[in-house]
């Protein structure tokens, strides 16, 4: 059964029973000092107001039995998934693969690879580890998807801009519906933030809706 929230640019529709809640790699390695975020020279408090809402979609998610997927921006140990377009880009004191004080940056089995406690995955919940910016690439995320049936998505997590963003945008080219939770994302950058949230709604929803936390939660207590 459909139902109906408040969204820009216009109403959102959504069978709750064919969406899925993506939640983009609420990292150590992004939100806590000491990782790659940080290596980065970010101020990584400022993703924390993230948090709550993310936390407030998983509740209603599993209160409703609803589908979940995690995302991790993770690497195997051998880095053989790591191009070195990729780890050599940028001026990171610790770049991905280095030790750092949570252990490897960003490589699978580290500390520092693994979802925040806060919001850690529950038995049953897919945690999906992309060797990219986007969720859809090289990840099967597509394939698991389409095989249970799901059509619309809900985005939190970080950063907005880049892997929020990029993973929304494969997601829409594949046809999937796609919504963005204003306040379940930030950024480094608060600008980028605001800048994504105008760009993925503008010219009609482009690129798909965006709405607060409390829309989606409240559209799934009264479906
Ligand atoms: C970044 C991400 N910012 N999860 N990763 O490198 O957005």
């Amino acid at each position: 059964m459909k139902v109906i929230l408040d969204a820009k640019p216009c109403a959102f529709s959504f069978d709750p029973a064919t969406t899925a809640l993506i939640v983009i790699d609420m990292q150590r390695d992004f939100l806590e000092p000491g990782g790659f975020g940080a290596a980065l020279g970010n101020d990584v408090s400022l993703l924390a107001p993230a948090i709550a809402p993310c936390r407030a979609l998983l509740d209603a998610f599993r209160a409703n039995g609803l589908t979940i997927i995690h995302t991790r921006e993770a690497h195997r140990p051998d880095l053989g998934d790591c191009p070195p377009a990729k780890r050599l880009r940028g001026d990171a004191r610790l770049r991905i693969g280095d030790a750092g004080p949570m252990g490897r940056i960003l490589v699978i089995g580290e500390p520092g690879v693994e979802i925040i406690p806060e919001l850690a995955p529950l038995p049953g919940e897919r945690v999906v580890d992309k060797p990219g910016k986007g969720a859809f690439h090289a990840t099967g995320l597509d394939e698991m998807l389409r095989a249970s049936g799901i059509r619309s998505l809900i985005f939190a997590g970080v950063t907005t801009e880049v892997c929020v963003q990029t993973s929304m945008r494969e997601a829409n080219d594949r046809g999937y519906e796609c919504l963005l939770a204003e306040d379940a994302t930030e950024s480094y950058f608060p600008a980028f933030k605001a800048a994504t949230l105008a760009m993925v709604t503008a010219q009609g929803g482009i690129v798909g809706w965006s709405a607060p936390t409390r829309a989606v939660v409240g559209a799934l207590r009264c479906g």
